[in-house]
């Protein structure tokens, strides 16, 4: 019974050591973004994003950006639109301005880079653009 959690612990220590990294995705993973407002009609749209961490409370002055907007929930990842950020409104708020050629259903994939995290935090949302 001792040897093996002698062992695991061991392990466990020897991991901890040579793979730093997966903590530092679990801490990344612990941000999630919503879509807060939204004007998502076909043509100049505004979308604004809030980027909050794993208590839920706002992350402000992050660099947030579009890494893609595509229809491929519709089966059109090739129909593509840019995203452009606009400004930061607060209280983790980022709103963002984009011409959307067709109505249907969106895919937005964002990035964050947030101060003090190493690691960058990705995410994807569904947006749906109404005639
Ligand atoms: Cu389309």
């Amino acid at each position: 019974m001792k040897k093996p959690l002698a062992l695991l612990a061991a392990m466990a220590g020897f991991a901890g050591v040579t793979f730093p990294i997966p903590s530092l995705l679990a801490a990344a993973s612990d941000y999630r973004f919503e879509i807060v407002e939204t004007t998502a009609n076909v043509g100049d749209t505004t979308v604004t994003l809030r980027l909050v961490d794993a208590d839920g409370d706002a992350v402000e002055a992050a660099v947030v950006y579009a890494l893609r907007l595509d229809m491929a929930p519709d089966g059109m990842a090739a129909m593509t639109a840019p995203l452009r950020p606009v400004d930061e409104l607060g209280n983790g708020r980022y709103r963002f301005r984009a011409d959307l050629m067709m109505e249907g259903n969106w895919r937005l994939q964002i990035v964050a880079k947030i101060q003090g995290e190493t690691e960058t935090v990705t995410a994807e949302l569904p947006l749906k653009v109404m005639p």
